[in-house]
């Protein structure tokens, strides 16, 4: 196969300002350092997280200028001098997690993304959101050829992050989860990973096109209206066969309170994990339920490389089937626009050639 022509300029939707509108805009190509790859982004899933991104909301800065963007699936079309494993043409995903020291004691015990060296895509070096895009070739994810491009994009962070949630929450086959924010993006994913390692859940959101997405295009077996429920408590727990509770909640809602509620319903012993990052957000439990019926809070951080390849593998078998909308690149604010509402079922994908 002839060297791919790389152009020296490319669109891409730009941060200029914390707080402002993102900016439609030519920008340069860069080149990839010796251990990088360059990737040509096909297309490009948005995550809340970009959303935080150019809110600023989080207790992280971004760089800036900023190319948000850590969803994008393309084919590499140049790679720096020490890659010797990837080759020119391969299908290929840039994550969250662009880059780690592979060196550090987290990195050693494949906990790369607790590496403090961490480099995130599109927060802390410029993302997916542009047509060519450099990631380290070591944390590229390696896509099958046969993987369609559009569909996969939402699984490289939002899929990754739920699949290593749903393996962090100790459920086993047969027992209930509650997703919380189960109508956004990783909620979806969510409800099909579940599905998928043998799980039942318990979708909770709001909304009838959520309710009807998550009942009968994903497999919840019951769907909570959060803005409905006159006591989500006892409805949640009302959900399950014997009325004590999901086995685990993974949440992945962008709003404090369910984070105050869920060490409430879920059922002894059970396991609550957080994912959702609202901004200046608390997590509250009662001590003494949390106490007597023996509960485990904890965090959940996307995915190593191993629960990336794992989560790809259920992908490229036909098992996650969740709903996306493709739109143009050029059509970014949009989304956030209706990101920030709350008025998204499922995930919008951005193609980049538009
Ligand atoms: O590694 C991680 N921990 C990780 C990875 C990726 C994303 C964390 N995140 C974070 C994002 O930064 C964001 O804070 O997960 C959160 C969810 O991302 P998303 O799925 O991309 O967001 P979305 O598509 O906007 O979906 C959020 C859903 O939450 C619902 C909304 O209706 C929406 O469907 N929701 C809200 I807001 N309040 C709710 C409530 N009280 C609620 N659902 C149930 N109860
Ligand atoms: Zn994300």
């Amino acid at each position: 196969m002839g060297a791919p022509q790389i152009p020296k300029r490319q669109m891409a939707m730009v941060v200029e300002k914390t707080g402002q509108p993102v900016v439609f805009k030519e920008i340069d190509v860069q080149e990839p350092g010796p251990d990088e790859v360059l990737i040509n982004i096909k297309y490009s899933g948005v995550c809340h997280t970009d959303l935080h991104a150019v809110n600023g909301d989080w207790p992280l800065d971004t760089k800036l200028p900023l190319v948000g963007g850590h969803e994008g699936a393309g084919v590499v079309v140049a790679r720096g001098s020490n890659v010797t494993d990837v080759e020119i043409g391969d299908h290929a995903g840039v994550k969250w997690i662009n880059g780690t020291c592979l060196a550090c004691d987290f990195c050693q015990q494949s906990d790369e993304p607790l590496c403090s060296k961490a480099l995130l895509s599109g927060y802390t070096v410029d993302g997916t959101f542009q047509q060519y895009c450099i990631a380290k070739a070591a944390h590229i994810a390696r896509l099958h050829k046969d993987i369609a491009l559009d569909a996969v994009a939402p699984v490289l962070c939002a899929g990754i992050t739920v699949y290593k949630a749903l393996k962090e929450s100790g459920a086993r086959p047969g027992q209930t989860v509650a997703i919380v924010g189960a109508g956004g993006g990783l909620g979806s994913l969510a409800q099909q990973y579940a599905k998928a390692m043998g799980l039942r859940t318990i979708a909770i959101d709001t909304g009838d096109d959520k309710k009807k997405m998550c009942t009968e295009q994903l497999g919840s077996y019951a769907f909570i209206d959060f803005a409905k429920s006159q006591n989500l408590v006892k409805d949640v727990q009302a959900a399950t066969e014997d009325g004590l509770g999901p086995h685990a909640v993974v949440l992945v809602a962008v709003n404090e309170k369910p984070f105050q509620q869920a060490a409430e319903y879920v059922r002894p012993r059970g396991t609550v994990v957080c994912v959702g990052l609202p901004a200046g957000a608390y997590l509250r439990a009662p001590v003494f339920e949390t106490v007597i019926k023996m509960v485990t809070i904890k965090g959940s951080y996307v995915g190593n490389r191993k629960d990336s390849a794992e989560a790809l593998e259920f992908f490229r078998r036909g098992v996650i089937k969740a709903p996306f909308q493709v739109v143009g690149l050029s059509e970014l604010q949009m989304i956030y626009d209706k990101m920030q509402q709350g008025a998204i079922a499922g995930r919008y994908v951005v193609d980049t050639s538009k």
